[in-house]
């Protein structure tokens, strides 16, 4: 099947579906000058996601932890939503009932204008006291100082969920619940290789809720999705949702 074959039939679906889900990931962010997490440019000094992206990590060197967040968090003030992003707006209005979960921590979603949005790994503007539990959204970059201190005169850490960690409950609940009722998803933008978050897009397949892929490589879900689509979010997206004849 040709591509354009397959972008208007994933289109058809979009435009027929009440309740959209979407999941995206780095990805779609990757267009706005984001870095994606795994791939040649996932990595920060020669450090890893994996590696830096744990409370073990944190504990052990929380200095290179918050030199890494920073760096990203000024990558991130500096990015605007890219036509991906403002594809997604547009579904959002076209839908009746509609869904965006992002493993995204970089905000640009809520920056594009989407309402209904489910960070299920947090935001990176938002900082937590290790001791209090306080919480404060600080969009001060960079950071001074590094680490930035809570009021209780403890060290804050990322609001963001690192490996091992538990998602916000309620959140990832939701995610689920939605992808397990809506009418089509839209998986954009992720390796889909960490759990739970790929799981939601597993979970409207077992559904037999039909799942359409945008990614500009394959992943663990092309082979079992209704579509997968080879190409950049940022070209296919707008496609998909505006622009119905090709
Ligand atoms: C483009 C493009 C363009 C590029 N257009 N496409 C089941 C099985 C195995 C393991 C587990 C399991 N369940 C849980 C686990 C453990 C673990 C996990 O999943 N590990 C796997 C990696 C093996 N999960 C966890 O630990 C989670 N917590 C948990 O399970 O709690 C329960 C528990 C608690 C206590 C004890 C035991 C269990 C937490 C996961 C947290 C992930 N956190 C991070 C960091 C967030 C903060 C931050 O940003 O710093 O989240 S890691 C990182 O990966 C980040 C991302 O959100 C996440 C996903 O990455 P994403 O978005 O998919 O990015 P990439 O880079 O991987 O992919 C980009 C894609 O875009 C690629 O495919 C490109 O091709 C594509 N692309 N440009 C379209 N222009
Ligand atoms: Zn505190």
């Amino acid at each position: 099947m040709v591509k354009e074959d397959r972008i208007q039939r994933a289109a058809t679906i979009l435009r027929e579906s009440r309740d959209v889900v979407v999941l995206t990931g780095a990805g779609i962010s990757a267009e706005s000058g984001v870095p994606t997490f795994r791939g040649a440019d996932g990595l920060w000094k020669n450090y890893s996601a994996q590696e830096l992206a744990t409370p073990e990590a944190f504990q052990r060197d929380p200095q290179l932890v918050w030199e890494w967040y920073d760096w990203r968090r000024s990558r991130i003030a500096r990015a605007r939503p890219n036509p991906g992003h403002l594809a997604l707006t547009q579904l959002e209005k076209a839908t009746h009932r509609f869904t965006l979960v992002t493993q995204n921590v970089d905000g640009l979603h809520d920056l594009a204008g989407n309402r209904e949005i489910l960070e299920v790994h947090g935001n990176i503007w938002k900082l937590r006291c290790t001791e209090c539990g306080l919480e404060r959204v600080d969009r001060t970059v960079p950071l001074d100082p590094l680490p930035p201190l809570c009021e209780c005169r403890a060290m804050m850490r990322p609001g963001v969920v690192w490996f091992g960690e538990s998602l916000p409950e309620d959140t990832i609940a939701l995610a689920f619940q939605r992808a397990n009722q809506c009418d089509a998803v839209l998986v954009a933008g992720t390796s889909a290789v960490v759990y739970p978050a790929a799981g939601v897009a597993l979970a409207a397949i077992q559904a037999g809720i039909p799942v359409i892929e945008v990614n500009l490589e394959e992943t663990e879900l092309s082979a079992i999705v209704e579509i997968s689509i080879r190409g950049r979010a940022g070209e296919v997206l707008p496609f998909l949702i505006n622009d119905r004849e090709l």
